[in-house]
């Protein structure tokens, strides 16, 4: 690395050095959010960043009180996975009073954009127009009876996922979701619902494919279909979203057909966005987007599978 360079890293890393960050993490109820939690810390360790983390086991009261501990401790920034979407506005607004700029990752929350600085995460609606236009290509003008694994009630991610994939199935009358419920993104609850579904579908044999919002709750339904004597991946066909190690693995033994991507690295455009309104108070936008790939088993399945198994899942 040139000399130049070398002072710029040094010079960011002596402006991060000295900066505290909390993090208010929702829990790990997934492969994703742990992958999540892994890369952040380590990005924050790269920039010599003192990040103090906070798991919330999925509750929002938690995740509460640990922003305003942050406040307390009068850390310089504050990232937050908001669990639900709503019920922030009076903590951002102690943030706000404070002068501690929040950063939003993977989730959107309802409050008035001036109480955080910037949000970074996927197009959450996109991800369900992205399954719903591959299971239209792989059904064609066939009936398919759909079941859907929605995420955690009130999330900005499950409730984009199902208007994309929805509104996109508009229009072709033989696709229909014809039961829908949460598995609140965790594999267990996964396949707890996968089996009352199948129960009410004729053992599952009405039962053409399943969207789900993320591939944990995907995977606990591979295991129930599995269970109910079905072949997952071709009795019913499976789409979902995160782009997670076994999802790959599932699709390599056929078992699953789709994912959609979702990288577990919001915090490097955060940390950035914070690094540069650090340095000269430069507003970053309100939304940093980040990319949303289509897996298919077309895809070196097995070979995703290897390149992301250590990656912190
Ligand atoms: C989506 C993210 C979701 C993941 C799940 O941006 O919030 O939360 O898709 C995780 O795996 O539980």
């Amino acid at each position: 690395m040139g000399s130049v360079a070398a002072l710029a890293l040094s010079a960011t890393m002596a402006l991060a050095a000295d900066k505290t960050i909390g993090f208010a993490q929702i829990g790990s109820e997934s492969g994703w959010r742990a992958a999540e939690t892994t890369v952040t810390k380590q990005q924050a360790a790269d920039r010599g960043l003192d990040l103090r983390f906070s798991d919330a086991q999925q509750k929002q009261e938690n995740q509460i009180a640990a922003i305003r501990s942050f406040i307390a401790q009068g850390v310089d920034a504050i990232l937050l996975a908001p669990v639900v979407a709503t019920g922030w506005d009076a903590v951002l607004q102690e943030a706000k009073e404070a002068e501690i700029p929040v950063v939003l990752l993977d989730r959107q929350v309802d409050s008035s954009e001036d109480l955080y600085l910037t949000a970074v995460g996927s197009n959450l609606v996109h991800e369900g127009e992205v399954a719903a236009e591959w299971l239209i290509g792989a059904v064609g003008d066939k009936p398919c009876r759909i079941v859907e694994l929605e995420g955690t009630t009130g999330s900005s991610p499950a409730i984009d996922r199902k208007t994309g994939f929805e509104n996109t199935l508009k229009g072709h009358d033989n696709l229909q979701v014809v039961r829908s419920q949460t598995g609140d993104f965790t594999r267990a609850q996964g396949k707890e619902v996968m089996e009352s579904f199948l129960q009410a579908e004729n053992g599952g044999k009405d039962i053409c494919a399943l969207y789900a919002h993320n591939d944990d709750m995907a995977v606990g339904a591979i295991q129930a279909i599995k269970e109910a004597g079905l072949q997952p991946g071709k009795d019913i066909l499976i789409v979902s979203i995160d782009g997670v190690p076994d999802l790959f693995k599932a699709m390599s033994e056929a078992e699953a057909n789709a994912t959609v991507e979702l990288t577990p690295n919001m915090a490097g455009p955060a940390l950035d966005a914070l690094d540069a309104y650090w340095k000269d108070g430069t507003m970053p936008p309100k939304f940093i987007q980040t990319e949303s790939k289509l897996y298919t088993q077309a895809d070196d399945p097995a070979g995703e599978y290897d390149r992301r198994k250590g990656l912190g899942y």
